[in-house]
């Protein structure tokens, strides 16, 4: 029967007692809390992106819904003789008056509840809207008022003071939309 050649040695016995040293539980806590700061980091990161992944869903959403609002009207009003911008009879902080869609010509404001009042709940969100006449032959010059066929409509939602979500898209004229 085979016996340990250091059992019964009391030197033997000390070295497994022991414990840790100090040293040894201070490198301890320290590879702890390296790991525990690298690991708040990667939830901070996760938790930001999160936020902002959020943040620019909701601003889409808000511009996609602007958007189809603007869709629905036509390029030019139809109701009396056209101007770039409001007509007589709109206010251009209130998009309930508008008809056409360079009615939204330089407008900006919070998202509103449907009724004209503003959304508390998306109060953090600025939108604005830009339209202007494009050259048929480049989009990017812009055009007299009236002298083309093309409207670049622009929607823009600021969600922070950073972040910006953009949306444009283009618009074709129908010059017989106003029936006097
Ligand atoms: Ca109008």
């Amino acid at each position: 029967m085979g016996t340990d050649a250091n059992s019964g040695n009391p030197r033997h016995l000390r070295r497994d007692c022991r414990g840790y040293t100090l040293v040894e539980l201070l490198v301890a806590v320290a590879i702890t809390a390296i790991a525990s700061v690298s690991l708040l980091r990667a939830f901070s990161v996760a938790g930001t992106v999160t936020a902002r992944n959020e943040s620019m869903c909701y601003a889409r959403w808000l511009a996609v819904s602007l958007k189809t609002e603007m869709d629905r009207l036509p390029a030019v009003d139809p109701n009396q003789p056209p101007a770039f911008g409001v007509e007589a009879g709109e206010w251009q902080n209130d998009r309930r008056t508008f008809d056409d869609i360079d009615d939204y010509l330089g407008w900006s404001g919070v998202p509103d509840d449907g009724n004209g009042q503003g959304n508390g709940d998306l109060a953090a969100y600025q939108l604005a809207t830009e339209i202007s006449y494009v050259s048929a032959d480049d989009f990017t010059l812009v055009a007299p008022p009236g002298q083309s066929n093309y409207v670049l409509c622009r929607i823009r939602v600021r969600c922070t003071e950073h972040e910006v979500y953009d949306l444009q898209w283009l618009r074709t004229v129908r010059w017989d939309c106003y029936r006097p």
